[in-house]
This record gives structure tokens, sequence and C-alpha cells, in this order.
């Protein structure tokens, strides 16, 4: 050790090529946000886990799950739901639960819980929004950014019905080597190898998403688990006519100012969601607009209408 470090050198651990493409059995995370259940109260049970799991084409990195997967099961509901999650650890170290849609005591409801340990997280959502949840067992940044965080989608007062509901929850990799959990030192230092949608590199540009007609609605939800870097979520060809974050809506296409947004801006746990459409067939990529990372897996591609899908990358 000591050597000076050397520009553009491996910062160490797996290395992801942001050109492959995955293997021919893998399966998309789905996107689809279901709306919420029935009933006021959510009776939710989960295992914490570590397993090896692949985050990019050919590299599999040890992740620590809720329910064995990155991002953690999506809860969704209405205000003034009570949900009650009994989490189990089924890992080899500790683990917790930080719900921020709750208000409850710290050392309470998200202590950390031993291997074979259970604990029963109740809480009330008392407020709207579309909300980060994550474990907190230090080094807490380690076990975000290993992959241990979800969403929590609490509708707002009478959220209208649209034709198609996506969740995207944007978080970084930072790879240790292969098989192995992520490196906490990159993570201290902001040195992520990827940001992703859901949980894998450029998921949504192997898998896109389709079945949208031109004219028809989309509500996409986006929440910043990080756990350190922002989003500015951007879809090219279209324009947010709604706009929601952190609890309020920014813009709305009835409030008479005939505004249009680009981008939603997130920092690390916040969240909202955007409303649009396309106007012609044809593909829209989706990206964090800073754009370096949109080259580190930051990517996806919505598919409207039924176009010649050989003229992708044509241009
Ligand atoms: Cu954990």
């Amino acid at each position: 050790g000591g050597g000076a470090e050397i520009e553009g050198a491996k910062l160490g651990g797996a290395e992801i090529d942001f050109n492959a493409a995955p293997e021919g059995d893998w399966q998309p995370f789905d996107p689809t946000l279901a709306p919420a259940p029935g009933g006021t109260e959510h009776e939710i049970s989960w295992s914490m886990t570590e397993e090896v799991m692949e985050i990019a084409p050919g590299v599999t990195q040890e992740v620590w799950t809720f329910d064995g997967q990155v991002p953690g099961p999506t809860l969704r509901g209405k205000v003034g739901d009570i949900f009650t999650v009994t989490i189990t650890n089924d890992g080899e170290m500790g683990h917790s639960l930080d719900f921020h849609a709750s208000k409850v005591a710290w050392n309470d409801e998200m202590r950390t819980i031993q291997p074979g340990e259970s604990l029963v997280y109740q809480f009330e959502a008392k407020h709207a929004g579309a909300w980060m949840y994550h474990c907190g067992t230090a080094p807490t940044l380690h076990h975000i950014g290993n992959g241990m965080h979800g969403a929590v989608v609490i509708d707002p007062p009478d959220l209208a019905p649209v034709d198609h509901e996506y969740i995207f929850v944007q978080h970084e990799y930072y790879t240790g080597d292969e098989g192995e959990p992520g490196d906490l030192g990159k993570m201290q230092r902001d040195e992520w190898d990827a940001v992703v949608f859901n949980g894998y590199v450029n998921q949504y540009v192997h898998a896109p998403i389709d079945g949208i007609e031109v004219g028809e609605r989309v509500r996409a939800w986006i929440v910043d688990n990080g756990p350190s870097e922002n989003s500015s979520w951007h879809v090219v060809g279209t324009i947010f006519d709604t706009v929601y974050k952190e609890g309020a809506y920014n813009l709305r296409p009835d409030d008479g100012g005939q505004g249009g947004s680009q981008a939603l801006d997130l920092q690390p746990a916040q969240g909202g969601f955007v409303e649009f459409t396309f106007d012609e067939e044809g593909a829209y990529p989706f990206v964090s607009h800073k754009f370096s990372n949109a080259g580190k897996g930051a990517m996806g591609l919505f598919i409207a209408g039924d176009p010649d899908l050989g003229e992708i990358g044509g241009h």
C-alpha cells in the first residue's frame, strides 16, 4: 500500500460492463405499481437476508435484503392506514428497519435485531408521500448501500386513476469483489460504480417498458434511496404535466399556469411522482439527467405504441 492513486485506475471490486447484456433467463424487476390493497390495515412479514444476486450482466454481489429482493417490497396504502410489519432476521448479522413514513421512537421499533430474532414494527401512515425505508444498523451507509432499502407509497387524497403506474427506486452500487458485499470504503468516498433503477444496471434498457398507448396517462413514482447520490429523473421526448414531490403538488394540469416540468429532482431519501403522456408512437428513454449517472446504469426505455424497434439507436 501507500502508492499514489493513478487517475483512471480501477477502484477495486467487480467491474461492470455497461455494454453487456444479461443472460436469456434473466428476469427484470417488475416496475408496475399495483393500487393500494383494500382495507385500512396491512399485515406484512419480511425476512431479512444476505444473498448473492446479479446486479449487472455477469456481476454478482452479496446483497443484504428485505425479503430477498433489492429494492425491498413496495408497500402502498392511504393516509390513516395501519401497517403492521413483522421482520425476521434470517441473516448472519444484525439488521433493522426504519420507515420514513412512520413517526415512532428510534430506540424502539428501529432497534437492531440479531439473527433468529423477530420484531413487530407497527405504524399509522399519517402523511401522504413517496417514502424511503431502510436498514439502520451501523454502519447504516453499508446496509443501505448494500441493498437494504425500499419504498412506501401513501396516496394523497383523491389520487385519480391513471392508465399505467410504475415505481422506480434509484440507488447506487459500490462493488466489492465478485460475489462479495459492496465496498464500504467506496461508499464513504462517494465512489459509486453504478446508479440503477430497481436493483439492476440499465434494467429497463434490457427490458423496455411497453404496453403503453399514445395518449395514455402514465404516473411514475420515484424514490431516491441513495444512499448518497441525487436524482434528476427525466423522460426524453415528453413533459411532465403533474409533479408531486415530498408531500406536495408542485404542478398540476388544472392549476391555470400551463406549466410543464422536465425533471423531478430528488436528494437521497426524497420521493414523489410525475405524470405524463406520449404524443407519438416510439421509444422514450428515461434517465437521471445527472448525465454521468445515465452512463452508469441509470437509464431505461418506455415504448409507446408498437414502433419498429430496429430503428432504436439509428439516430
Ligand atoms: Cu441491515
